[in-house]
């Protein structure tokens, strides 16, 4: 297993879209396992692949206290959503930021789980924000971008400050 490097804003590779998967390899198996440790270690209750410089339509969430219910989603699609919701977002990719997104309060999310097999889950509360905030990253969306520009500039300012001090 291996830990893997998370990308962060402003950083332009995260507003590449990513590709659907084709075929469910040995070398995505391991990739889905590195995503789990990456995200358990951050420590974060979601990870997309794009977060990680892989531009591949795969994430991983686990939002269980116990940290022992992990899902991987493969080419998620919503297929319905109802109901809004706002709720105080983090993002690994955008660290020590917090701000309230309204989104969806349930969605009907249609994958592939690791295994290939093709599954459908009824979502709510934060399960529910998690998987639309890790499909946003796929589509290169940050939480960010749903705040005014003033503030989406001032983080950026703070951020780009944080990586020339590293
Ligand atoms: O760890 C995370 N916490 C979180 C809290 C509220 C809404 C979304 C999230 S996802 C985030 C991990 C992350 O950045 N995933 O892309
Ligand atoms: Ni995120």
């Amino acid at each position: 297993m291996a830990l893997l490097d998370i990308l962060c804003f402003p950083d332009e590779r995260l507003r590449i879209k990513a590709k659907p998967v084709k075929e469910i390899t040995q070398a995505h198996q391991t990739l889905i396992d590195d995503m789990l440790e990456t995200m358990y270690q951050a420590p974060g209750i979601g990870l997309a692949a794009t977060q990680i410089n892989i531009h591949e339509q795969i994430l991983v969430i686990d939002v269980s206290e116990a940290k022992n219910t992990p899902y991987c989603f493969i080419n998620p699609e919503i297929v319905s959503d109802s109901g809004k919701e706002i709720m105080e977002e983090g993002c690994l990719s955008v660290p020590d930021t917090y701000a309230e997104v309204e989104r969806a309060d349930a969605v009907i999310v249609r994958y592939l789980d690791r295994k290939g097999k093709e599954q459908q889950l009824e979502a709510e509360g934060l399960l529910a924000v998690c998987v639309q905030h890790e499909i946003d990253h796929l589509q290169g969306k940050l939480f960010v971008d749903y705040l005014s520009k003033l503030k989406r500039d001032r983080i950026r300012k703070k951020l780009e400050k944080q990586q020339r001090q590293k």
